[in-house]
């Protein structure tokens, strides 16, 4: 598997903190005392005795999804104290929020571009995404909102997409597959850029994230560009099974 060259950034994810999610504030009870509740979700929570009466039910972890709906086409789950939807198939965030889920055609779009994608000699002036490109982009948002960080300094809120980056991307895939091997060496260079072939995008997705030579970030890794906070930007380029995503 190929490696990548990258620059490291840290940002540390605070702990989880307590929001409302129930109702009922009139109950008398003795200062210092709380009682048991259950969640919105079902999962347990604590009314603490406030004043003399109870609070609302205190939620952990759950409390900033409470009013996040993800369109009704996604999950919401916590990271530290940031909701962040994991969209259903078909689906992506349409911001760096990440707190809605609309139609991935919607946010993968094409534009226009002044760059040889298909080096024929002539710059063109509009960059199309292939449905490969687009699931492949649907499938790194998913990645970020679901990888499971175990305390390491990852993120979780969604990237956006470059059209650009993507042009870049497919050339990058081009001459790979005419040299028949995989490397890293774009002018201009991106802020990171992951290589792979040889199969389909989810298992390329697998390639990265959990390949054998992928450790946990934040060593250098293809898996380590996926889920880094200082990325913003993404772009994503196939030909045939080669893909290149480059991210800034
Ligand atoms: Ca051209």
């Amino acid at each position: 598997m190929p490696r990548c060259e990258y620059s490291l950034f840290v940002i540390t994810i605070g702990l989880l903190s307590l929001a409302g999610c129930g109702s009922g504030t009139t109950d008398s009870c003795e200062p210092g005392t709380s009682v048991g509740c259950s969640c919105a979700d079902g999962s347990p929570g604590e009314r603490y005795c406030v004043d003399g009466k109870l609070d609302e039910c205190s939620c952990e972890e759950d409390g900033p999804c409470l009013d996040v709906t993800c369109s009704g086409h996604g999950t919401c789950t916590v990271w530290g104290e940031t909701p962040v939807c994991a969209c259903d198939p078909g689906y992506t965030p349409s911001s760096h929020a990440g707190l809605d889920c609309v139609p991935t055609e919607e946010v993968c779009v094409g534009g226009p571009i002044d760059y040889d994608v298909d080096n024929d000699g002539q710059n063109d002036s509009w960059f199309e995404p292939a449905a490969d490109e687009c699931f492949m982009f649907e499938l790194v948002n998913l990645t970020r909102a679901t990888h499971d960080d175990e305390g390491a300094p990852e993120c979780h809120t969604p990237l956006m997409w470059s059209v650009e980056w993507a042009a870049h991307g497919r050339n990058h895939s081009i001459q790979q597959a005419e040299q028949g091997e995989l490397y890293h060496d774009d002018v201009p260079f991106p802020g990171g850029q992951n290589c792979a072939y040889g199969c389909d995008p989810e298992c390329e997705m697998d390639l990265y994230m959990i390949g054998p030579d992928e450790p946990h970030c934040p060593e250098l890794s293809h898996h380590c560009n996926i889920m880094r906070c200082s990325f913003s930007h993404i772009g994503i380029g196939y030909h045939g099974t080669w893909n290149t995503q480059n991210f800034y």
